[in-house]
């Protein structure tokens, strides 16, 4: 069984790791979770200068919390319970990129999210270190947009991993689904 499932992750390109390679019986869930787990840490590549790339998602009870920092990256008054999906991007095109993120929270009267950038090693342990640049609101409370207001458009190095976080205005509020575009700005 193993051996299967071995060949099944070398088919989809995911690197096992040593610590996850032992199942038990065929049928098993681990491995499925394990592929969803794997799948969340491939960054996707962004695009060449003036392409873009689509990230999708709902943000639902399940989700994990944070303390939904404020657009400058500073406390916005926050309890930890703000549900938010996290998203890695990473630039392959071989030289230093400037990106602009637009999130559009299409899931109805509540949609009212929140977007951040960070930089790869983003934890909610360390968000306040780690976070970049972030946005509330863009064409009112259905998108966010960076760079929005007084941000900068941020510059994402060759070679280099960032993470877009999909969150929300209001504490314990699933706003449901939501496309994140990021561009690769032609200038
Ligand atoms: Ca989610
Ligand atoms: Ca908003």
């Amino acid at each position: 069984m193993k051996n299967h499932i071995n060949k099944f992750f070398a088919v989809l390109g995911l690197t096992i790791l040593t610590s996850t390679t032992t199942f038990a019986a065929p049928g098993d869930i681990i491995p499925v979770l394990q592929i969803l787990l794997l799948n969340g840490d491939d960054a996707s590549p962004i695009g060449n200068k003036g392409a873009s790339i689509s990230l999708t998602g709902s943000i639902t009870s399940n989700d994990q919390q944070w303390e939904r920092l404020s657009e400058v990256c500073t406390s916005d008054g926050n309890t930890s319970n703000h549900y938010y999906d996290s998203f890695q991007i990473t630039n392959n095109t071989g030289t230093a990129q400037k990106i602009e993120i637009l999130a559009q929270w299409v899931g109805g009267a509540n949609g009212d999210g929140y977007l951040h950038l960070a930089t790869e090693n983003f934890k909610t342990s360390n968000a306040f270190s780690t976070c970049i640049t972030g946005d509330d609101d863009f064409n009112g409370r259905s998108g966010s947009l960076i760079p929005g207001g007084a941000n900068f458009a941020p510059t994402i190095n060759s070679g280099e991993v960032l993470t877009i976080i999909a969150s929300t205005f209001t504490g314990n509020q699933a706003i449901g689904n939501y496309t994140i575009t990021v561009s690769t700005l032609s200038e």
